[in-house]
């Protein structure tokens, strides 16, 4: 089996770059072959990158709260690319200010997210989830959107 590539990276003008490295390094240790785009990318940044490097998954943080402005048309992007089918999560602190985790979930899966982390640190959990997600395929996936 072919090893899965995932692309990684802080969006907007946000620098905490500290958790990106986290990521980095606990997806390579879990065998993903990382390319990682560290601070200041936009939306279309990560679909090119996905686009070039063949990507499973997307990972996406926004530490500082950006994300929400940033992100509103996450998925066009890929869908443009006609790549529509990548895996996409998403975590850090996803807002300004206090909200609810159901709330912020519901906000990020409306801009085509398939799974949002906010305010939550559990690395290994994340990619038990995209373990899983991968075993269930693509395409399929994708058409449930
Ligand atoms: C260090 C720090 C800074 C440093 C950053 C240094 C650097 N280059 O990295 C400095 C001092 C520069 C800084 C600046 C600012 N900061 Co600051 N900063 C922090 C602080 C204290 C720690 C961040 C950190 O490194 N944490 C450790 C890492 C390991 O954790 P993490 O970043 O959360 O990442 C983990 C998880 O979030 C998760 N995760 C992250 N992304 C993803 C993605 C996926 C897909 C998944 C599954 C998981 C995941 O996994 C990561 C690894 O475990 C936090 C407060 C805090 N305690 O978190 C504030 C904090 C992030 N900062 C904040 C703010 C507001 C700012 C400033 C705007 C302040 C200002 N007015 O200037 C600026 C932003 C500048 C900018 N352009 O971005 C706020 C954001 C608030 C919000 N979103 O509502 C925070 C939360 C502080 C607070 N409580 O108000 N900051």
């Amino acid at each position: 089996m072919s090893v899965a590539r995932v692309v990684i990276g802080v969006i907007g003008d946000d620098i905490h770059v500290v958790g990106n490295r986290i990521i980095q390094l606990a997806l390579s240790e879990a065998g993903f072959e990382v390319f990682n785009l560290l601070t200041r990318n936009r939306p279309e940044h990560f679909a090119q990158a996905a686009l070039e490097v063949n990507a499973d998954a997307v990972f996406v943080s926004s530490l500082n709260g950006e994300g929400e402005f940033w992100c509103s048309d996450f998925r066009s992007h890929f869908v443009a690319l006609g790549i529509p089918s990548v895996l996409l999560y998403v975590g850090g602190n996803l807002v300004v200010g206090r909200r609810s985790q159901e709330d912020v979930a519901r906000l990020f899966a409306q801009f085509g997210f398939d799974r949002v982390y906010h305010q939550s640190a559990d690395i290994d959990g994340a990619i038990a989830d995209l373990l899983e997600d991968l075993s269930h395929g693509h395409s399929e996936r994708a058409r449930a959107h």
